[in-house]
């Protein structure tokens, strides 16, 4: 459990004050300016072209509440689940859902059907969402679900007799069905988190949670300090929707804004530059190790990069060497480079880099938004450290923070403690001014490229093999992905000639790419742990480090 701290210690406030939060629902406030742009393009493919303007994506999305409810048995408070690449229809699906007030879980296209179906059958998903390339891995889940009602086909044929409609199911009704009163205290969103410990949960966040964080963002002073984006900029993204990243802080951010997104269903290098110098983006949203891409790949030059002036980065640490590396890529430091820091816990954003941060200051995430309050505690006794430069746990509070893990009031009190505080899992320290700096993290979670990776679902796989005794998975340094899972494994007696392949062979086909055990594999006689049987995963890292 968290230690709980005495409320009498002090507590870091943001500096830019306080938001006001609108009673409104997360599709209400993010299109609460649609009719501005109406005629101006939404959302485009950038690999095929397609293309929504605000207008057609404010009709659909409504029609698509009334046609959700009126062509299938769903009934507001249902769950439906995406899986979806990052194509411009995933906010249709989104906005329709929620204004059916259905509740919306989206899954990784890349997961196995061992992965989709434990996250679909813990959010009880009476529906799926997909395109025909994935058709099949959606039919396999469907199977395993007990209150499942039936599947979208989007862009692709319905099939009645299998339960499988088109798009037409998400867009257009001869009916007409009265919708449902959403609240903004309803949830909207179970996207899955591993959080501090464990496999991943459902994180409960409400239509608040999601609008608040974008309001936060939003906030005048902050706006002024963070060269703001407009309606005229153009940003390209390939980070998945189907992370918080993805989804609050740019798809549901932007649309808030009424910019123009191109999104790219799947990374390639072509692609990716193809895209650069067809829609000459002002904006690109990254991951430090896209940030890496751009630096090293030969065929990126500066004439690629000619049209951006903005850069924002999150989800993994943006080391100062970095930064440094890409002004000297594009031969300017004209384009502003913000680093957001924050978790799915968190809707995501807990602070935020000023675009007129000192140079000096580079490598920190910035500072608190506006109605967040923190604290740090150190790491052995649990009190608050309360002075600049001292290393600590980060615990926060916020109208952003989740409503609790679904189905899960333990590990919900595990980390938001009796006060209300959450407790990160981070290890941070701030400044005299109250920047932030990510150090470490006291958790047992793993960042491949910004992607979670829960030691626990890896070692839980491992377990299953014949002839391992016991096994642990911790993230060991790479210079491109950030971490890379490895795992160490004791062999049980008789079963010396287990090899470090046999153990990938199991592995890799159950699991999704970015969690393949790429950091290697280690045979050992014993997993260190403490007393009480937790594996001392920094002993671990540090034989890692040593070898
Ligand atoms: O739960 P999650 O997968 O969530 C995220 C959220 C990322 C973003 C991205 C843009 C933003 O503006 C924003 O506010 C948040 O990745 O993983 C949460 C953990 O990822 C690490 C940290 O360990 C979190 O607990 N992490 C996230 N952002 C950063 C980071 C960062 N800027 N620097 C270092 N670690």
């Amino acid at each position: 459990k968290p230690r709980t701290c005495s409320s009498s210690v002090k507590v870091l406030k943001s500096v830019y004050g306080e938001v006001d939060v609108p009673e409104q629902t997360l599709s209400q406030f993010v299109f609460a300016d649609a009719h501005k742009w109406r005629d101006l393009p939404a959302l485009t493919c950038g690999v095929s072209g397609r293309s929504y303007t605000y207008g057609m994506i404010q009709q659909l999305c409504q029609r698509g509440a009334q046609a959700l409810l009126a062509n299938t048995d769903l009934k507001p408070g249902d769950r439906i689940g995406l899986l979806l690449p990052n194509v411009p229809e995933f906010t249709l699906a989104v906005h329709a859902s929620l204004q059916a007030g259905l509740v919306v879980t989206y899954a990784n296209p890349l997961f196995t059907v061992h992965e989709l179906t434990r996250q679909f059958s813990s959010a009880k998903v009476r529906c799926i969402v997909t395109v025909p390339q994935l058709l099949e891995l959606a039919q396999a889940v469907a199977k395993s679900l007990p209150a499942y009602d039936c599947t979208i086909n989007v862009g692709g044929e319905p099939s009645p007799q299998n339960k499988i409609l088109g798009l037409e199911s998400l867009t257009s009704t001869e009916k007409k069905v009265d919708l449902p009163e959403v609240r903004s205290s309803d949830i909207a969103v179970l996207p899955y988190s591993s959080g501090t410990t464990g496999v991943p949960k459902g994180v409960m966040l409400s239509h608040r949670n999601l609008v608040v964080n974008i309001m936060q963002l939003l906030h005048p002073q902050l706006v002024e300090e963070t060269d703001p984006l407009t309606f005229q900029d153009v940003s390209l993204t390939v980070l998945p929707f189907f992370h918080i990243y993805g989804f609050n802080a740019i798809l549901n951010y932007l649309a808030k804004i009424g910019s123009h997104l191109v999104s790219m269903p799947k990374f390639t290098p072509q692609d990716y530059i193809k895209c650069l110098l067809e829609y000459q983006p002002t904006v690109l949203f990254v991951v430090p190790s896209l940030l890496l891409f751009l630096i090293t790949h030969p065929e990126v030059t500066p004439r690629h990069l000619a049209s951006v002036n903005k850069i924002f980065c999150g989800a993994a640490p943006l080391k100062k060497g970095l930064i440094d590396r890409f002004y000297e890529k594009i031969g300017r430091t004209d384009c502003t480079i913000t680093q957001g820091y924050g978790m799915t816990e968190t809707s995501p954003g807990i602070t935020i880099t000023p675009y007129n941060m000192p140079y000096s200051k580079s490598g920190s995430c910035g500072r608190l938004l506006p109605s967040t309050l923190a604290r740090v505690i150190d790491l052995s006794d649990g009190h608050v450290v309360g002075v600049p430069n001292r290393p600590g746990e980060l615990l926060v509070k916020g109208p952003q923070v989740m409503q609790g893990y679904l189905d899960n009031p333990g590990a919900t009190s595990d980390v938001i403690d009796t006060h209300g505080w959450f407790h990160t899992g981070d290890v941070v320290y701030y400044d005299e001014d109250e920047y932030f700096y990510i150090i470490d993290r006291t958790k047992e979670l793993i960042k491949v490229k910004g992607n979670q990776v829960s030691p626990t679902e890896l070692e839980s796989l491992l377990l299953e093999i014949p002839g391992v005794a016991d096994a642990a998975v911790v993230g060991i340094p790479d210079s491109f992905a950030g971490e890379l899972p490895k795992a160490f494994i004791v062999r049980k007696p008789g079963f010396d000639d287990m090899t470090v392949d046999s153990v990938q062979d199991f592995v890799t086909p159950k699991v999704a790419t970015y969690k393949k055990l790429a950091g290697g594999v280690e045979f050992v006689e014993v997993i260190p742990r403490n007393p009480s049987g937790k594996i001392l995963r920094n002993e671990l890292k540090n034989l890692c480090s040593q070898n």
